[in-house]
């Protein structure tokens, strides 16, 4: 019997990397006076880093900062990029996947709830939901609110303790090899929809992988 769908938010709900997340990071560099850049491929391999601090820091690492100095720079980057990114959104820059809105429509006509587990920040994340969706999510639980972002399962783990649903009535929708992972590793079954930057993404750990949201075996 399935109670809850719990859905990802980067790269399944919205297509949000490219053309928004990315387009922050590079904003805030520019405004901070780095000459730091993101191109497409760049900020594919850096996708593999869950958690925007942790992206910068891991990069400014990489760059030779020390990591004390790329600490800093990335929690002062990452509250700039953070509000740039809530700007995208108001701008309306950031869109629903295709497919997504007729897909929770015939979740919740068929009497199932849809929750959201991200590893995204609560201050951009609650702004698109309530902007691409009408605030539709029964519950949302963001990299804020849990300690360890996906590969870890905290944040999927705390959307069933909010909820009460055991994790065999559940099933988890991502698009990412860490999403999946983390859906895994809470005893959940996982839908994955690659998208262009995790063509190459091992998602073997789910039990459908479908070609994007409104591929028809997901509802099936
Ligand atoms: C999303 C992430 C996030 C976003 C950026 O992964 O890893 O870091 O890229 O958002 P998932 P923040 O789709 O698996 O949740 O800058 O707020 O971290
Ligand atoms: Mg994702």
């Amino acid at each position: 019997r399935l109670e809850a769908v719990i859905f990802d938010v980067d790269g399944t709900l919205v297509d949000s990397e490219r053309d928004g997340h990315r387009v922050a990071f590079n904003a805030a560099f520019e405004e901070a006076g780095l000459s730091d850049r993101w191109d497409v491929a760049t900020y594919g391999r850096l996708l593999k880093i869950t958690g925007g601090a942790k992206r910068l820091a891991s990069w400014f690492e990489s760059t030779g900062r020390s990591p004390i100095e790329s600490t800093e720079l990335a929690e002062r980057l990452h509250k700039r990029k953070t509000q740039i990114m809530r700007r995208l959104i108001e701008d309306g820059q950031v869109h629903a996947r295709p497919g997504a809105h007729q897909l929770i429509h015939q979740i919740e006509a068929s009497g199932v709830q849809v929750h959201v587990a991200t590893t995204g920040t609560r201050a951009w994340v609650e702004p698109l939901l309530e902007r691409a969706f009408g605030n539709r999510f029964h519950t949302v639980v963001t990299g804020t609110e849990v300690p360890d972002l996906k590969p870890s399962p905290a944040a999927y783990l705390e959307v069933l303790r909010r909820t009460g649903c055991p994790p065999e009535d559940a099933v988890a929708v991502e698009d990412s090899a860490n999403g999946v992972r983390a859906a895994v590793a809470a005893d959940l079954r996982c839908l994955a929809a690659h998208n262009p930057y995790t063509c190459d993404d091992d998602l073997s750990g789910a039990e459908l992988v479908a070609k994007g949201l409104d591929d028809p075996a997901l509802v099936a």
